[in-house]
């Protein structure tokens, strides 16, 4: 095992990962920009080192000053957390040029999955069921690219090889808007992401978000820890997410889940993963590969009882996988409400000072947050400032844990989406269970009125 490990990260999860090192007896160095120089998870530390000022590009996502700070501190590895350097394959690879391990896949993987056309190559070829559209890269030829969205149907989506999680997306209805949208998505795509290539799917008008979760070691071994449902979001930032996903039958599931571990092994994956799909009309359909750890991984720690950073870690050192797939076994309900410095239903964010933050506790919660009273939410980042998870043995008893839960969460001196999770909680399609992509935003379209 590693001795000293660099978190190179901020917030709830740069203090998860802080946890899995003191539990593993691995020492952690913080990394800090000049907006997070008083949080407290960096006093806690057993080391920090300040890498530039507030805003991200300056800061947490300087990759010199971050490799740097590895080597003053002689960390052995360098856990990215998510978001920021995360799913950046060319950090990947100067880490591990600069002599540290990466806790992540291999840049080679990152850059594959990062591609969202040779991932879904990559996916088709290891029988992971894919959305049906063009082959690849769609060509110039306007002829070849008319026939593809007939045999395909309308409506189709274009989509940006180098986009993901929503950007760079255009649905086209019919043919006599179809050639325009694949050239305004080429060059928008050009621009934000500098590759031009696009690629053609059938549009599914009412999917869930559901997504599988994977762990891999380096010695061939994977697993599948169930799935997560992520449907309830809006504008492709998720508000909730739980596991199991309600109503979806079990085999086809297990069905998907050991799809995905064939695909993993496949390709030499290593590390923790996610497999994002559309399911719509019992049928599921991949879209994206994850090559991080999720804001949402509790709520699978929590049906399967596997620590999924602790797991990061040991594999990224060298170690077997401590489970094979048959101890991986689901157990009750967990849903997570991500809690959100910001208006409750207009969303503008609301950083600032917090003076009163009383968490919730009891049987079946847990509070992933770095906050505490006093604390200052700093206006460079995310607006998220914490996580609320519950447990239960049914779903129904894990709405009612975390409706006792929002109940008893003060937080005063900024707003936040705690009044919207209350709704929420208590709304009947939602505790009926299985709403679609779309229901959170036509849920607040008409609260409006
Ligand atoms: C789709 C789709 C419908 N049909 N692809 C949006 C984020 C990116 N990960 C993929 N996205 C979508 N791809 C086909 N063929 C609808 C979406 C989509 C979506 C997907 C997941 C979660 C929220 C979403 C919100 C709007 C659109």
């Amino acid at each position: 095992m590693f001795k000293k490990i660099l978190i190179a990260n901020r917030g709830e999860i740069a203090l998860r990962i802080q946890r899995a090192c003191r539990e593993l007896g691995v020492k952690a160095v913080m990394v800090y920009s000049e907006a997070d120089r008083d949080a407290k998870y960096i006093r806690l530390a057993d080391e920090s080192v300040c890498i530039g000022p507030a805003p991200s590009k300056d800061s947490y996502l300087n990759m010199p000053a971050i490799i740097s700070a590895a080597e003053v501190t002689d960390a052995e590895a360098i856990h990215p957390g998510y978001g920021f350097l995360s799913e950046n394959a060319d950090f990947a690879e100067r880490v591990e040029k600069s002599g540290f391990k990466f806790i992540g896949p291999t840049p080679d993987s990152i850059r594959i999955m990062g591609d969202k056309v040779s991932a879904k190559q990559t996916m088709i070829k290891a029988g992971v069921p894919c959305v049906p559209g063009s082959e690849g890269a769609l060509p110039d030829d306007a002829a070849t690219i008319k026939r593809t969205a007939k045999q395909v149907g309308y409506p189709v989506i274009i989509k940006a090889a180098g986009g993901g999680g929503g950007r760079g997306m255009r649905v086209v209805h019919t043919e006599a808007a179809l050639l325009h949208a694949v050239q305004t998505t080429k060059a928008e795509a050009g621009a934000a992401f500098g590759n031009p290539e696009v690629y053609m799917e059938k549009f599914l008008q009412n999917p869930r978000h559901i997504e599988i979760q994977i762990l891999a070691d380096q010695h061939k071994n994977a697993v599948w820890l169930g799935e997560r449902d992520c449907s309830m979001q809006r504008r492709h930032q998720k508000v909730i997410e739980e596991a199991p996903a309600p109503g979806i039958p079990r085999k086809l599931i297990e069905k998907i889940g050991e799809r995905c571990v064939a695909a993993v092994k496949k390709i030499g994956y290593r590390g923790a993963g996610t497999f994002e799909f559309l399911y719509e009309n019992g049928e599921f359909y991949f879209i994206e590969m994850n090559t991080r750890v999720q804001v949402e991984h509790p709520v699978t720690e929590w049906i399967t009882g596997i620590d999924i950073v602790r797991t990061q870690i040991m594999v990224a050192a060298g170690e077997k996988l401590p489970f094979v797939q048959r101890d991986v076994q689901l157990k009750g309900h967990a849903i997570e409400c991500r809690i959100n410095a910001e208006d409750p239903y207009k969303f503008t964010p609301s950083p600032g000072r917090i003076t009163t933050w009383h968490t919730p506790g009891g049987p079946g919660v847990r509070v992933d947050s770095h906050i505490y009273a006093n604390y200052f939410v700093p206006p460079n980042y995310d607006s998220m400032i914490g996580k609320i998870i519950v447990h239960g043995d049914t779903r129904d008893q894990a709405l009612a844990r975390m409706r006792t839960a929002l109940a008893e969460t003060v937080v005063e001196g900024i707003n936040t989406n705690i009044p919207l999770h209350r709704e929420l909680m208590v709304d009947a399609k939602f505790t009926d269970g299985g709403t679609n992509i779309h229901y959170l935003e036509e849920w607040l379209s008409k609260r409006d009125r």
